[in-house]
């Protein structure tokens, strides 16, 4: 019996030490998951003047459950008011608003938040976005509840983040 413990212990170790290397090894991109809610990548803006006051960062959300899930909400530091927003064209105008009771997440679906469209919006940023620094938020979902999110700023013309290459085997 104990035999067969200090094999599977070993075992254990070894496995820990083989993802710590392949996180080591993917240490620009962060992933982050919970449960079913895996992020599969997310950007942020940099301010493209210190002055600036308000920001956007862009997630996508993957749902590998079986059961729909929403994104409710988006908090932290960065800014005294964040918020998931859509935009829309009316009358040749574009203009951005809150998005109401959230985003779906289909079952086995993802969605994605992405320049001219969906955004979290960051009002009233207490420090202007800098490139190369990364952003902590944390994403608040129905069912998943709080997943941390440390978001890499990019450019400030930034279109899209870079894919979490830690994932693309399963
Ligand atoms: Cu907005």
């Amino acid at each position: 019996m104990m035999k067969i413990l200090t094999t599977i212990r070993h075992g254990v170790v070894a496995a820990s030490l083989a993802l710590v290397a392949l996180f080591a090894f993917n240490a620009p991109v962060l992933a982050h998951s919970m449960g079913p809610i895996h992020i599969e990548s997310s950007f942020a803006r940099a301010s493209a003047s210190p002055a600036a006051k308000s920001g956007a960062a862009y997630v996508t959300i993957m749902n590998k459950g079986d059961t729909a899930d929403r994104l409710i909400g988006v908090e932290g530091d960065a800014a005294s008011m964040i918020q998931i927003h859509k935009t829309e064209m009316a009358n040749g105008v574009m203009t951005m608003k809150e998005v109401e009771g959230g985003l779906e997440i289909p079952a086995g679906g993802m969605i994605a938040l992405e320049p001219g469209g969906n955004h979290l919006m960051m009002m009233g940023l207490k420090a202007p976005l800098v490139e190369g620094q990364t952003l902590p938020l944390t994403l608040v979902f129905e069912k998943a509840g709080k997943i941390d999110v440390e978001i890499p700023v990019l450019a400030p013309g930034a279109m899209m983040g870079e894919m979490d290459h830690s994932k693309m085997k399963q």
